[in-house]
């Protein structure tokens, strides 16, 4: 099967009225899902999820209005998958930030209607497409993405290797906020974390987080559930994780967005990051034949 030909995979895995394969734009093949519950898509490079809104929402999940879709290079917003390590890798700081995995073609696995309106997609990475020269572990990694009322996602990395492997990963969510200048985010209270505008300097949390200028940070052994408080949206994001060891909060701020060349204007003011990952010394050991899963569960409600 060509797993790549929206025409094939039409015929493999649509479900009439609920789940269909289109180009997207720059031609990449995206997943098209509509029920009961809400919208939303996913692009087969990277598995990428580039956006979810359940009904009656604004979208949850931010995709820049210029993002680049080019072959092989990240796409800016929604749901970039971080893996087989998140940032640079200390030791080889010429391979792709954040890994490989979110600009390679991942293969369908399955796509099932669920009760309760809710959908599910099934994703793999074949490695033997992508690994070489990076990753020389056999290390299968499927994710799953289920959109209904709420978003949840696994991510699911198995050492089929004879050596230990140390796994970094993040889900990269950009969520779609009023203003980020207004927002808050809960659950960080009293959480060291590195400082990476500050050179990586260890500082703690004090209160919620909350935004007037770059943000880049890692928390440390903050592995907690967050909540996104936007007072202009009137909602709150809520964010359950498990696996994850770290909470990672980002925004460019004006100028850095600028510089990045894939984000409008006064995008900046409209997301922010908040990344359920296994990073810097948090990096997961996986001896042979052991099997990790990140989940996280992304729901919404009105507030205040
Ligand atoms: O998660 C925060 C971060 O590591 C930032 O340092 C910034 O680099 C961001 O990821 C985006 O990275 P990207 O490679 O997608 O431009």
């Amino acid at each position: 099967m060509d797993a790549y030909d929206i025409r094939v995979l039409e015929q493999h895995f649509g479900i009439p009225g609920e789940v269909s394969f289109a180009e997207g734009p720059n031609r990449m093949p995206v997943v098209e899902i509509s029920n009961a519950c809400g919208m939303g898509a996913i692009a087969l490079q990277g598995a990428h999820l580039l956006s979810w809104a359940p009904h009656g929402q604004e979208r949850v999940v931010w995709l820049s209005s210029r993002a680049k879709f080019a072959p092989g290079q990240s796409v800016r917003g929604g749901i970039p998958v971080c893996w087989p390590w998140f940032g640079s890798l200390p030791e080889q700081p010429s391979f792709p930030a954040h890994g490989f995995a979110r600009t390679s073609p991942w293969q369908v696995l399955g796509a099932e209607s669920l009760d309760g309106g809710a959908t599910r997609l099934a994703f793999r990475l074949p490695l033997e497409a992508c690994a070489q020269p990076f990753w020389p572990y056999q290390s299968p990694v499927e994710i799953r993405h289920t959109l209904g009322k709420a978003l949840e996602i696994e991510l699911r990395t198995r050492n089929d290797d004879r050596s230990e492997l140390w796994l970094g990963e993040a889900l990269h969510t950009y969520f779609q906020v009023g203003d980020v200048r207004r927002i808050a985010v809960h659950g960080l209270e009293g959480c060291d974390y590195l400082d990476k505008t500050q050179g990586g300097g260890r500082k703690r949390q004090v209160g919620p987080v909350t935004f007037d200028g770059e943000t880049d940070r890692i928390y440390l052994d903050a592995g907690a559930n967050c909540v996104i408080e936007d007072p202009v949206l009137q909602r709150r994001i809520r964010i359950e994780q498990r696996g994850s060891a770290n909470t990672v909060v980002w925004n460019p701020w004006e100028a850095k967005a600028r510089r990045l060349g894939d984000m409008a204007e006064d995008d900046y003011c409209h997301m922010v990051c908040v990344e359920s990952a296994n990073a810097a010394d948090n990096r997961v050991p996986l001896r042979p034949g052991e099997e990790h899963r990140l989940w996280v569960r992304y729901s919404v409600e009105s507030w205040p």
